[in-house]
């Protein structure tokens, strides 16, 4: 009895002094509760975004986050409104992974983008209000930074032609880029990313654009090899083939550029077919990009865990924000698997800005892409980071080092910016892509 006496006593005495302890280091930081989320809308160019701002109930203290999906970004702003709104108004802002995990289970179903997004929208201004609350920018929260900025590579797209492509790539190889990513487009053919402009001259058994995958696989290689040819080998030669070849074109289309030394091929696969990574890991050394569509740790685990990527590529509002890219980028590099986390257009610049904090400070960064920030975004959204000889640069200004100015995202309304009717009239949704017979593609 004296003994478990005693030693209930030490386990007092410890605890007593642990929570000495938090109250020490936390008496300068009282800590700060969710007051309200609202939600800046705003599409300065071609995509729907939606920024979160989580107000505390400390003046001053609030913070910004990324929750675009512009596919369904309607659907995302109604899951905030109406769902973790009313859940976190009132709760810690200052518990972020805590927070996380109560709002990825108060849907029971999870793992899936629309809540994912607005999960990421919560998760990333609680980040931001981290960084205020501590004067620190993000990337020092995280551990400091393991580099001075981030490479970056860019787009050669639009490009009609691989002529076109050439051009936009040796533009960019002058601006510093030293990594393009080369897309093939075949004339005629339907383009892809929603885009059903240039409408295909290729005939089908049906109205609208047609896209063969076969063609597509042999005008790729042509592509790649003419690219190789005419930029030479130093610069990083991406492609992305979006999902959009069999897998079986897949394996043959990996083991034939493999010659070619790419950077990476992106997406040669689509989320359903990723076991045939197998099979172009046992076939060649190809590296391969992966992960924009991933919206659950069921897809991205075994592809890391087997080693069968070399890059992940995940979209970091679709995973459910900057708490699980962490996690999933340590556990990246304990397999040897780098970061390019997915930076087109419809990823807000608040998004951008958590990715260079993640590339800063993450020991396995790979690349990011980078497609510019309009001089409309650069309106709304102020500073976005500078770029310069194919490096991305973050300011030491605490949080994401980012403001949102509202009166100017209000001038961008959704739908009222510059898109094709196809998008204008599905609400940012992409209309359909079907083979000659009228099957649907994936695109
Ligand atoms: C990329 C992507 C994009 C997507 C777009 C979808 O690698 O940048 O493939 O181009 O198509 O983000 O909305
Ligand atoms: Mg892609």
């Amino acid at each position: 009895m004296a003994a478990m006496a005693a030693g209930m006593g030490a386990l007092t005495d410890r605890a007593a002094k642990a929570e000495a302890q938090v109250a020490r280091a936390t008496r300068g930081m009282p800590s700060p509760k969710i007051r309200d989320i609202e939600l800046i809308l705003t599409q300065p160019d071609t995509v729907r975004l939606t920024i979160v701002k989580v107000l505390t109930d400390q003046d001053g203290l609030y913070g910004y986050g990324c929750a675009t999906f512009t596919q369904r970004a309607d659907l995302v702003n109604i899951a905030l409104e109406k769902y973790l709104k009313p859940f976190l108004v009132g709760k810690p802002a200052d518990r972020i992974d805590d927070t996380w995990q109560a709002c990825y289970n108060s849907s029971y179903w999870r793992n899936g983008p629309v809540l994912n997004n607005a999960i990421s929208g919560i998760d990333h201004a609680l980040w931001d209000i981290k960084g205020r609350q501590a004067g620190m920018p993000v990337y020092e929260l995280l551990g400091g930074k393991c580099r001075e900025a981030a490479e970056c590579y860019v787009h050669t797209y639009p490009a009609p032609t691989y002529q076109v492509a050439i051009q936009n790539a040796r533009r960019s190889m002058e601006q510093g880029f030293r990594n393009v990513l080369v897309d093939p487009i075949v004339p005629g053919m339907g383009q892809f990313r929603g885009s059903t402009a240039g409408a295909a001259a290729m005939s089908g058994l049906h109205e609208g654009p047609v896209f063969e995958s076969g063609i597509f696989a042999g005008t790729a290689l042509k592509w790649l090899e003419e690219c190789r040819k005419q930029l030479g080998e130093e610069v990083g030669l991406m492609c992305d083939i979006h999902e959009r070849v069999t897998p079986n074109e897949a394996v043959q289309l990996a083991k034939e550029v493999e010659r070619l030394k790419m950077f990476f091929m992106e997406d040669l696969l689509s989320p359903e077919d990723i076991a045939y990574f197998r099979q172009i890991r046992e076939q060649c050394s190809t590296p391969m990009a992966m992960g924009e569509l991933f919206n659950s740790p069921h897809e991205w685990t075994p592809l890391i865990q087997e080693r069968l990527i070399d890059y992940m590529r995940m979209h970091v509002s679709q995973m459910g924000g900057v708490t699980p890219a962490r996690k999933v980028a340590a556990m990246g590099e304990i397999l040897g698997v780098k970061t390019a986390w997915h930076g087109p257009k419809d990823t807000d610049p608040i998004g951008q800005v958590a990715h260079l904090h993640l590339d800063l400070a993450c020991y396995n960064f790979g690349i990011q892409e980078f497609t510019g920030f309009s001089d409309r975004v650069k309106e709304v959204f102020k500073p976005c980071p500078e770029v310069k000889n194919g490096y991305m640069y973050a300011n030491d200004a605490p949080g994401w080092g980012m403001e949102v100015d509202e009166k100017m995202a209000a001038r961008y309304p959704y739908g009222g910016g510059e898109e094709e009717d196809d998008l204008k009239r599905l609400n940012g949704g992409w209309s359909e892509i079907r083979r000659r017979d009228g099957t649907i593609i994936k695109q």
